[in-house]
């Protein structure tokens, strides 16, 4: 594979920088330029030199600041979705975001006539803290775009079906192509208002599905809304960290983030290899309860617990609900896991921070902590 591979160019340090000044997570400053995340260069492999692949037109310095119109609005988005919501979303002010998902670039390339292309790029989430998930990731957008004529008489029905596996089939080649035959994968029936029909496709990994990406048939509206009627299209956004984690067995995806020359100096060469774990570090659990009322967003606690914690943040789960039987109060348990990914947590470190995750429930998010 040597030769094929191609880094991602990151964004540099400077504009994550800017972003985060902005939205005020400046926690994340310390952490630098997303060092880990060279490691991604396989994707080169989807984009070009392969068979699999025709002609795609390459964007990958696309900036992430965008219009809340063409992330959401121009993607057939619901004003009252939840991916709009502030919860789920870095507003930088009322009409511009930190891109959620590289769709946001489809409709404006498709209308200047881009008919196969792919978008790389970082994109931004507030989202629950697990070992797959974190608040900045990078996705890779696929598009193609057929003129309707091209089929001869067939129904549209029928044009649909066809595109639909050519979709699926090329999809499954690519990631046969990356990852070997051996790997398991399923189609799973989705939603995207962008896309119809839509699937996601997970890929077996640590004894669990994973949810790589999410694809389908290009809405016929947005195709209409940009003077496309007589085509049809396919549409992908695939996250290139999870697609990394299972390549390189990477188990965490905070590794990505690590200064730590035990992770860094594994990925030198252009060369896929098995990521070799290093000590896992003990885990420290804490479990924090308060009540919540109808204004209360999970988001607001998870980034409020990563922005004191950072990576040190494990998982934040949630270990329990309670409803009171008389008040009708209903409270939350969470389980905060403490571990570091580089060395041992001391308990006074450990207890600090449970304390000002404490004192910020209170202060910040007005929680009534029981
Ligand atoms: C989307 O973002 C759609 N824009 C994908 C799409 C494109 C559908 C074109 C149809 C047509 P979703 O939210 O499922 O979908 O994210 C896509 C992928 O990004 C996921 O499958 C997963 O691999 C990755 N991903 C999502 N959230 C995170 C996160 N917090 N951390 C790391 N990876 C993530
Ligand atoms: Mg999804």
């Amino acid at each position: 594979m040597h030769g094929m591979l191609r880094r991602i160019p990151t964004c540099g340090e400077k504009r994550i920088k800017t972003v985060f000044t902005h939205i005020q997570i400046k926690r994340y400053h310390s952490i630098g330029p997303l060092s880990g995340i060279d490691c991604i260069y396989c994707i080169g492999y989807l984009s070009r030199g392969n068979e699999l692949t025709p002609t795609f037109t390459f964007f990958d310095n696309l900036n992430p600041i965008v219009s809340t119109h063409k992330c959401f609005d121009s993607l057939l988005t619901p004003k009252d979705h939840v991916s709009r919501r502030p919860s789920d979303t870095y507003y930088i002010n009322k009409d511009t975001v930190l891109r959620t998902h590289t769709s946001a670039h489809q409709t404006e390339l498709m209308s200047n006539h881009n008919n196969a292309f792919l978008v790389t790029g970082d994109v931004y989430r507030r989202d629950e803290i697990d070992s797959t998930h974190y608040p900045i990731f990078h996705q890779m957008e696929g598009v193609r775009i057929f003129e309707r004529k091209q089929f001869g008489n067939l129904t549209e029905d029928q044009q649909n079906k066809i595109i639909e596996e050519d979709l699926k089939k090329w999809l499954q080649g690519a990631i046969t192509a990356i990852f070997g035959q051996e790997l398991q994968m399923k189609w799973v029936d989705a939603y995207f208002p962008f896309t119809h029909p839509s699937f996601e496709l997970e890929i077996y990994f640590r004894e669990k599905w994973l949810e790589m990406l999410g694809c389908g048939l290009v809405h016929q509206d947005i195709l209409k809304s940009i003077g496309l009627r007589d085509h049809v299209g396919w549409a992908f956004g695939l996250g290139l960290e999870r697609l990394a984690m299972v390549l390189f067995q990477i188990p965490d995806i905070r590794l990505f983030w690590s200064q730590d020359e035990r992770f860094k100096s594994q990925f030198t060469r252009d060369e896929i290899i098995k990521f070799q774990e290093y000590s896992k570090y003990p885990p420290c659990i804490k479990d924090i309860s308060f009540w919540i009322d109808e204004r209360y967003q999970p988001n607001d606690f998870f980034e409020m617990v990563r922005g004191v914690g950072g990576d040190l943040i494990e998982s934040v789960q949630l270990a329990d609900r309670f409803v009171h039987p008389k008040t009708k109060r209903e409270s939350h348990c969470y389980r905060i896991n403490f571990r570091s990914m580089d060395r041992s947590l001391t308990h006074d470190e450990i207890n600090q921070l449970q304390q000002s995750i404490r004192d910020k429930s209170l202060s910040e998010l007005k929680l009534d902590l029981r």
